[in-house]
């Protein structure tokens, strides 16, 4: 359960490991979280059959007062791919329409995907020291396109609302995918 403060309060963090302490809260995905997400269905299907492989990990700090409500989100999303699409994180839209959000890639290396599903759309190479703001209304998604952990810390507000459903519903407008080793950005039918 998460509780309000009312004080300053700080935290250790470590960005080699992208994990932080006090952690109240640590949210999972494993694949079938955002199953629907990947294009190769077969293949979802087939790797579900024999496991369910931890794609990426949210450690959330809510720093609650009683006048405001911003949050801290660290998220670690394993390397890997799901046929040949890189694991990357569910997306979403803020429910709220004035709530944006701050990125800041502290490890590893991949894509930033900004999308207002509405026609349009930016792929933002990502690596360690890139901060990216994201505006209201823009779904947000990242892409692990590296070897090894990506680790990024969002700043937003609690209230911001996370909308999962127009995402699975429209989809970004690229997809990232794994070429002879290299990314590559293909455009969603
Ligand atoms: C982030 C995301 C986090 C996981 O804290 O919630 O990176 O991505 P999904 O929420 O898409 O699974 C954020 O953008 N919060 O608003
Ligand atoms: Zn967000």
């Amino acid at each position: 359960m998460l509780t309000p403060i009312d004080y300053p309060i700080s935290l250790d963090f470590d960005a080699e490991n992208g994990t932080f302490e006090p952690c109240p809260q640590v949210t999972p995905r494993h694949l079938s979280d955002l199953k629907e997400m990947f294009s190769d269905q077969s293949t979802v299907a087939q790797i579900l059959r024999e496991n369910d492989p931890l794609i990426y990990e949210i450690r959330y700090y809510p720093f609650t007062t009683t006048k405001s409500d911003m949050a801290l989100a660290v998220t670690r999303i394993f390397p890997g791919t799901i046929g040949n699409e890189f694991y990357m994180t569910k997306g979403h839209k803020h429910q709220r329409e004035d709530q944006p959000e701050v990125y800041y890639c502290v490890r590893g290396e991949g894509f930033l995907l900004l999308d207002t599903l509405e026609g349009e759309f930016r792929a933002i190479p990502w690596r360690a020291g890139v901060i990216t703001h994201i505006p209201p209304m823009w779904a947000h998604r990242v892409v692990n396109t590296g070897n090894d952990l990506l680790v990024f810390i969002g700043v937003f507000h609690l209230s911001a609302g996370h909308d999962y459903d127009i995402v699975a519903r429209k989809g970004f407008a690229y997809r990232v995918l794994s070429r002879n080793g290299k990314p590559e950005l293909i455009k969603q039918d």
